[in-house]
């Protein structure tokens, strides 16, 4: 390594056994990761969505730039807002005026099992909203002109810390991704070198809520790695 400013670093000193514990089961909580579409109104404290924010802003970066934003939202106003922009983006993404659907019928196919359509009243019921945005430039200093990099990596990271903090916390969660969401960046008052990623929206399940079938059927560790 190149000379540079340091600090020491360790983890606490734990046996295999108790690696191999942890591991199984933060494991085990994350088999049980659902993407929820059935929100209740109740609310979720705020502390709980500091601390997954938080949990984000420590994930690995392109040169600790830090490049995101998190707008988080719970102002019934600004809510119902995103929902009338989202739904009207859906509509022309489903067809549901009639037009042509933007999308492909191949990807309404691999949508069918999910059972999703224009429709988005999680995005005014959840307590939560937390609009995440990829910062092109700015750096550390937030400057607007610094070059930023490896940018949507990094975001997808940080927002994949926040979604494991909040299942973690006993919130569900569900990620949505108006196409396209430029109208994000307006209502959450964000400049220009932002780019909208992704809506995490969080709170606790409504009673009753269910989860499609087909979201169960998760790929098994030997064909999703090899070993070499
Ligand atoms: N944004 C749309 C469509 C959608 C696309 C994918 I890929 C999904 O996994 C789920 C939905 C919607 O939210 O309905």
């Amino acid at each position: 390594m190149k000379n540079h400013d340091s600090v020491p670093y360790c983890l606490p000193d734990i046996s295999d056994q108790e690696r191999i514990v942890r591991a199984r089961e933060y494991q085990e909580l994350h088999a049980k990761r659902r993407t929820c579409r059935y929100f209740s109104d109740e609310p979720v404290p705020r502390e709980v969505v500091e601390y997954a924010v938080q949990a984000a802003g420590n994930a690995p970066n392109g040169a600790n730039h830090q490049p995101w934003h998190f707008s988080v939202i719970s102002s019934p106003d600004k809510k119902k807002a995103i929902r009338e922009a989202a739904e009207a983006e859906e509509r022309e993404f489903y067809g549901a005026d009639g037009e042509n659907a933007r999308a492909s019928d191949q990807w309404l196919d691999a949508l069918s099992p999910l059972g999703t359509d224009e429709d988005k009243p999680f995005l005014e019921t959840a307590p939560w909203l937390i609009v995440v945005f990829a910062q092109r430039k700015g750096g550390i200093e937030e400057d607007g002109k610094t070059q930023n990099y490896y940018v949507n990596e990094s975001v997808g990271i940080a927002c994949g810390m926040l979604l494991s903090t909040l299942h973690a916390a006993g919130v569900a969660t569900l990620t949505h991704t108006p196409s396209p969401m430029g109208f994000l960046r307006d209502l959450c008052g964000r400049p220009a070198e932002e780019k909208p990623l992704m809506i995490i929206v969080a709170g606790k399940p409504a009673p009753g809520a269910t989860v499609p079938t087909h979201a169960l059927r998760k790929k098994p560790l030997d064909m999703i790695s090899s070993w070499l």
